[in-house]
C-alpha cells in the first residue's frame, strides 16, 4: 500500500477540487489562498511542519528565501494520524509535491526544492563542514535546549495550543532537574507522574539564573558569524540552514543577551526567510 493510498482524505489531487478537507488536527495557514477555483492553485507543494521543531524550521527557509507559496500546514504535535497517513510514520517536517509520494527528512526536502528548476537555481551552497559551527551546537545546545523548551510551553506556537499537545511534548523530551538532578533517559521520564514532570518545566521556567549563563555562553558565537546574511564565507549554505534552524529559537528566552552579531543575524535570517522570531511571545 502506498502513502497516497493510505491517506485518501488528505492527499487527492483532483483539479477540480474546490476545498480540500483539512486533515484533523492540522492547522492550515492562510487556507483561503489555496480554495482558488483554478486548477494552478493547487500546484502548490505542502508542508507540514511544527513551529517548535528546528527540523521544520530548516525546511521552512528554503521555501522564504525563494519566495515559493505553499500551503504552510501545522500539525499539532500530538497528532500522530496525519504524519503516519503521509509517511508511516509521526515525524515533521513533510514535503508533498502534486503527483509525487509526501517525503521526510528537512536536509532531503530542501535540496528537492533547491535543485527544481520550476523555482530557480539552486541558491544554497554545500555545507562547509566547519568543525567550530559543530562544537558551538554540541556545546552550547543542551543548555539552549532547556531554556527553549521549557518556555516553548508558553509560547503561542500552533502545534502546542492543546493541552494534549503540550503534555505529549513533555512525554517526549526529558530535561533536567530543577536541583541540578540528571537528565532522565526516555523510559524513566515517562514512567514519573505527569505533575512532576510537569513541575520540573515550571520550575526552569520560572529561574531565571541559566538564563545569565547562556547569554555568557553565547558570545562565542561572535567570532563565528561571518555575515549578518550568512554564517560562512561566500554566501547562503547548508551552514545556515544547520545554524539558524537551532538559533531562531533563542529569542523565546525572555531576558537572554545576544552579542551583537548573532542579535542581528537572527533578525536578518528571520526576514530573508519568513520565519517569525517567537519573540513576542517570550513570557
Ligand atoms: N532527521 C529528521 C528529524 C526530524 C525530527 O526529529 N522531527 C521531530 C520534531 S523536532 C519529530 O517529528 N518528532 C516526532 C515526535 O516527537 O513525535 C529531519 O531532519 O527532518
Amino acid at each position: 500500500m502506498t502513502a497516497l493510498s493510505r491517506a485518501p482524505s488528505i492527499l487527492p489531487r483532483s483539479s477540480r477540487s474546490s476545498v480540500r478537507p483539512a486533515p484533523r488536527g492540522a492547522r492550515a495557514v492562510g487556507a483561503s489562498t489555496a480554495r482558488g477555483p483554478g486548477p494552478a492553485r493547487w500546484q502548490r507543494p505542502d508542508l507540514y511542519v511544527y513551529d517548535l521543531c528546528p527540523f521544520c524550521t530548516r525546511a521552512r527557509m528554503i521555501f522564504g528565501l525563494k519566495k515559493i507559496p505553499h500551503r504552510l500546514i501545522f500539525m499539532s504535535y500530538d497528532d500522530v494520524e496525519t504524519p503516519t497517513a503521509l509517511i508511516g510514520k509521526k515525524l515533521a517536517p513533510i514535503l508533498h509535491l502534486s503527483g509525487e509520494a509526501p517525503m521526510p527528512e528537512s536536509l532531503d526536502i530542501i535540496k528537492r526544492i533547491d535543485d527544481d528548476s520550476r523555482w530557480g537555481p539552486p541558491i544554497l551552497q554545500a555545507s562547509s563542514g566547519r568543525e567550530d559551527l559543530k562544537l558551538f551546537e554540541k556545546k552550547h545546545w543542551p543548555l539552549m535546549r532547556l531554556l527553549i523548551h521549557t518556555r516553548l510551553l508558553h509560547a503561542y506556537v500552533p502545534d502546542l495550543v492543546f493541552r494534549s499537545a503540550r503534555d505529549y511534548f513533555i512525554d517526549q523530551h526529558p530535561i533536567q532537574g530543577p536541583s541540578g538532578e540528571e537528565r532522565p533517559n526516555i523510559e524513566l521520564w515517562r514512567s514519573w507522574e505527569p505533575s512532576l514532570r510537569r513541575s520540573w518545566y515550571q520550575q526552569h521556567f520560572e529561574k531565571r539564573h541559566l538564563v545569565e549563563t547562556l547569554s555568557q555562553e553565547l558570545l562565542e558565537a561572535e567570532p563565528l558569524i561571518h555575515h549578518e546574511a550568512h554564517v560562512s564565507p561566500g554566501g547562503l549554505s547548508y551552514d545556515d540552514v544547520m545554524f539558524f534552524g537551532r538559533v531562531r529559537y533563542l529569542p523565546l528566552i525572555d531576558g537572554l543577551q545576544m552579542g551583537p552579531k548573532l542579535h542581528q543575524y537572527i533578525q536578518v535570517m528571520s526576514e530573508q526567510t519568513e520565519i517569525p522570531l517567537l519573540s513576542r511571545t517570550a513570557r
